[in-house]
């Protein structure tokens, strides 16, 4: 992969609804009202205002992405994208791998210039970690290779097993 793709990707170790980037990547559910892990996480540190904005949209489909306001995070604004529950079957790659261009593509449409993304279906949806992070980064890497406007992409894990598997692979298509 060429460098100055590789330039844009960031992996870290923490907490998304810490960080100060133009939009935070939300693994919601097709419901978008809510739920446990890193959505009931961001929905708490957005504060209620953010769930009165994913009502008003009414849902969305498993692949596909949402935007609303930040609220209360230090983003601005978080993109809902729904991955698929792990099934084995081949769909499953197709619609993790729209999770990340659908929300890649929302962020140029609304002049964000940075973004950052959990492990989406990796807790709950329990999608392997290897594949989930291949695709992960794979299908980033395309979208950075013809969208200019993106210019940092964070991946940000919640264990140091996580980080370790997207810094290997990283170096392995370096
Ligand atoms: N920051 C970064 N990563 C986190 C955080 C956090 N604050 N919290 C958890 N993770 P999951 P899914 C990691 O289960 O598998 C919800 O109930 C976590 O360790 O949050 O897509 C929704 O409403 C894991 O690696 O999302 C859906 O119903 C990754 O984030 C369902 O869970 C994703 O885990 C979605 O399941």
């Amino acid at each position: 992969m060429k460098k100055e793709i590789l330039d844009k990707i960031e992996v870290k170790r923490g907490d998304v609804t810490k960080l100060k980037v133009d939009a935070i990547v939300n693994a919601a559910n097709v419901s978008l009202l809510g739920g446990g892990g890193v959505d009931g996480a961001i929905h708490r540190a957005a504060g209620p205002e953010l769930l009165k904005e994913c009502k008003s949209i009414g849902g969305c489909p498993t692949g596909e992405a949402r935007i609303t306001k930040g609220y209360n995070l230090l983003a601005k604004y978080v993109i809902h994208t729904v991955g698929p529950v792990y099934k084995g079957t081949i769909e499953d790659s197709r619609y993790l791998t729209n999770c990340y261009q659908n929300s890649l593509r929302l962020a140029v449409e609304n002049q964000a210039a940075s973004i950052a993304f959990p492990a989406i279906s990796c807790g709950v949806y329990g999608y392997p970690i290897q594949d989930a992070c291949r695709i992960a980064i794979d299908s980033t890497c395309n979208f950075l290779k013809t969208n200019e406007s993106v210019k940092k992409v964070v991946f940000i894990l919640f264990s140091t097993e996580d980080l370790k598997i997207y810094n290997d692979y990283l170096a392995k298509i370096t």
